[in-house]
C-alpha cells in the first residue's frame, strides 16, 4: 500500500483511571467531520473495555488487552496499528496505553524505523488528577512519575473534584518541575483543545529519563522470564464465566467473560459495585434492569445507563488491585457469581 502522507499520531497517556478514554471520545466527537481517525487502546486486563465504550463513536479502533503495549503487548501492537495503518488510511491516530503504560518505550517505539517515515509523533497529552500529588501510592509509583515526565501537554483533569489545595498542590508541582516543562492547563470531564495534538513534542535531547531507563530494564527481564501471553478473541472464548488474571507493575488485574445473554442482579451488582475498595473497576454489564456501564476509580463512579448495543455484545468486567491489598478479588469473584439470575 502506498502512502502520500505522514499520519499525524499522539499519545494520550496518564494514570489508571484519570480520564484518558473520557478525552479521547471528547476529542473524537468534536473532531473535523472531513477527517478520518483511529484509536488504538491498550489495557492492563486481558479483556478489553474501553474499547466497548468508544465503540459508537464510528471510527477505527484496535485494542490490544493484555498489559503494557511495551512489554507483554508488543508485537500485538504492531500488529494493531500496522494494520490501522494500512487499511484506514486515517488522518490522525490516538494511542491510548494502559494506565500502567511505560510512555518512554512506547514514544521510542513510534519515533524509530520502521514508524518514523509513517507517523509524525506530535505531543503527548498525559492526563493526570492532582489529587494523587498528595497520595504516595501514586508519587512513588514509577510510571506514574514517567508518564508524567514525558508530558508535552499536562492536562490536569477532573478539576471539578479538586480542592484549592490540590489546585495548590500542582502549582507547586509545576514549579519544581526541570525543564523543558510542558503545558500545565486544568480541564475536566476531559476537555482538551484540539489544536494542542498538533504541539510538536519537547525536545529532551532523545534521552529517556534516568529513572524510566532503569524502570525499563528492569520490566524487560521480567517480561523475558513471563510465559506466553493468550489472548482470547470473544468467539474463542466458550459461553461461560471466563477469568483471565495480569499482574505487573505492583498491580493484580481480573478480567471476566460473562456469559452471553444472563442477566446480573441489578441490586446485589450496585451492592457489590459500592463495597468494591480497589484501584480500578470497569465493565459492560448486562442485568434484569438492562445494560449497564461501570467506571469507578478508587472510591468514585457506579452503574450507569449503557444503550442497548447495536451488535451483540459479551458482558465484560475488569478490576484492578493493588498487589498489597490483601485478596479482595476472590471475595469479589464470588459474589459476582452469585449476583447471576438464574435463567
Ligand atoms: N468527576 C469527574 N469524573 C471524571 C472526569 N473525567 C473523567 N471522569 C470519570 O472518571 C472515570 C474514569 O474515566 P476514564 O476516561 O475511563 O479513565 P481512563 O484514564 O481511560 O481509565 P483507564 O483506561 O482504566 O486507565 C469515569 O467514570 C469518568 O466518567 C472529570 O473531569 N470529573
Ligand atoms: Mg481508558
Amino acid at each position: 500500500m502506498r502512502r502520500n502522507h505522514i499520519i499525524p499520531a499522539n499519545l494520550v497517556t496518564g494514570f489508571l483511571g484519570v480520564g484518558k478514554t473520557t478525552a479521547i471520545r471528547d476529542l473524537l466527537e468534536r473532531r473535523p467531520e472531513t477527517e478520518r481517525w483511529a484509536v488504538l487502546v491498550n489495557e492492563f486486563g486481558e479483556i478489553g473495555v474501553d474499547g466497548g465504550l468508544l465503540a459508537d463513536t464510528g471510527v477505527a479502533l484496535e485494542e490490544i488487552p493484555g498489559g503494557c503495549l511495551c512489554c507483554v503487548s508488543a508485537q500485538m501492537f504492531t500488529v494493531g496499528l500496522n494494520r490501522l495503518i494500512r487499511h484506514q488510511d486515517p488522518d490522525r491516530i490516538l494511542i491510548e496505553p494502559t494506565g500502567l503504560g511505560h510512555p518512554a518505550q512506547i514514544i521510542r517505539t513510534l519515533t524509530e524505523p520502521p514508524y518514523d517515515g509513517v507517523l509524525d509523533l506530535r505531543a503527548t497529552l498525559t492526563l493526570m488528577d492532582a489529587r494523587h500529588l498528595r497520595s504516595l501510592r501514586h508519587r512513588e509509583h514509577p510510571t506514574w512519575r514517567d508518564q508524567i515526565a514525558l508530558a508535552d501537554i499536562l492536562v490536569a483533569n477532573k478539576l471539578d473534584l479538586y480542592t484549592e489545595a490540590d489546585r495548590e498542590a500542582l502549582r507547586d508541582f509545576v514549579t519544581h518541575m526541570p525543564t523543558p516543562r510542558p503545558v500545565v492547563v486544568e480541564t475536566s470531564h476531559g476537555r482538551i483543545e484540539q489544536e494542542w495534538l498538533s504541539h510538536p513534542r519537547l525536545d529532551r535531547g532523545g534521552a529517556l529519563f534516568p529513572e524510566a531507563r532503569a524502570f525499563l530494564q528492569a520490566q524487560a527481564q521480567q517480561v523475558h522470564g513471563l510465559d506466553q501471553h493468550h489472548h482470547h478473541a470473544p468467539s474463542a472464548v466458550p459461553d461461560d464465566w471466563v477469568t483471565i488474571d495480569t499482574r505487573g507493575d505492583g498491580y493484580i488485574g481480573r478480567s471476566w467473560w460473562l456469559p452471553f445473554d444472563r442477566a446480573l442482579d441489578y441490586a446485589a451488582l450496585q451492592q457489590l459495585v459500592a463495597g468494591f475498595s480497589g484501584e480500578r473497576l470497569k465493565g459492560l454489564l448486562y442485568t434484569d434492569q438492562g445494560w449497564r456501564q461501570l467506571n469507578r476509580v478508587n472510591g468514585d463512579g457506579e452503574l450507569q445507563e449503557l444503550p442497548q448495543p447495536s451488535e451483540p455484545l459479551r458482558p465484560r468486567i475488569e478490576a484492578i488491585v493493588s498487589e498489597n491489598s490483601g485478596e479482595p478479588l476472590q471475595g469479589f469473584d464470588a459474589a459476582l457469581r452469585r449476583s447471576e439470575r438464574c435463567p
